[in-house]
């Protein structure tokens, strides 16, 4: 059993699905904080260099672990990062993964100026469900959750489902 009083959450999903829109609405609505691994990987100089094809950094998932471990087994986080096999199983009380329709996701990757190979990359990842997959693979079903992100309103409403979900988790687990 955990021995966090804050649940930790990851927020999970091919770029481009909403993840930080999601995540900063949930930090603001629940007080838990928004881990944003990109910005770990980038302020810590967990990466092994950039990579020009991809424009993305190599990540160096050891020294991302160590450099988040104290501040995750504390509780409260909201993990934000498109993978989630590589955080313990212990670490996590709950997986979220954002979905997708692949025009949707084209016309976001694409106002973000992605190289075609990266584009292209992470719509066949949308379409062949790789993070919801690998979700399932690393994680209890019961603690993964799949929520459509198309629209505001779809948004909106997943925020509000999660908010429920953290307020249960805190009664549940208060003495
Ligand atoms: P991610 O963090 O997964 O890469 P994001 O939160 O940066 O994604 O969102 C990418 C863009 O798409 C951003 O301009 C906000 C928009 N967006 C995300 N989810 C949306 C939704 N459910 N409805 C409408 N727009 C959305």
């Amino acid at each position: 059993m955990a021995t966090r009083t804050q649940p930790n959450i990851i927020i999970t999903g091919t770029p481009g699905v909403g993840k930080t829109t999601h995540c900063e609405m949930l930090a603001q609505n629940t007080g838990l904080k928004h881990l944003s691994v990109n910005d770990v990987v980038k302020e810590r100089e967990c990466h092994e260099g950039w990579d020009e094809e991809f424009k993305s950094w190599i990540v160096d998932e050891d020294k991302l672990l160590d450099s988040i471990e104290d501040e995750v087994k504390e509780g409260g986080c909201i993990i934000d990062w498109h993978a989630c096999d590589l955080f313990p199983k212990s670490w996590i009380d709950l997986v979220v993964v954002l979905r997708v329709g692949s025009e949707k996701l084209y016309d976001r990757l694409k106002a973000r100026n992605y190289p075609e190979a990266k584009l292209q990359e992470n719509l066949d990842s949308e379409i062949m469900e790789v993070l919801l997959q690998e979700a399932r693979d690393s994680y209890d079903e019961e603690i993964v959750i799949e929520l459509r992100s198309d629209t505001t309103e779809e948004m909106e409403a997943n925020v509000e489902r999660i908010e429920a979900w953290v307020k249960q988790w805190r009664k549940d687990n208060s003495n």
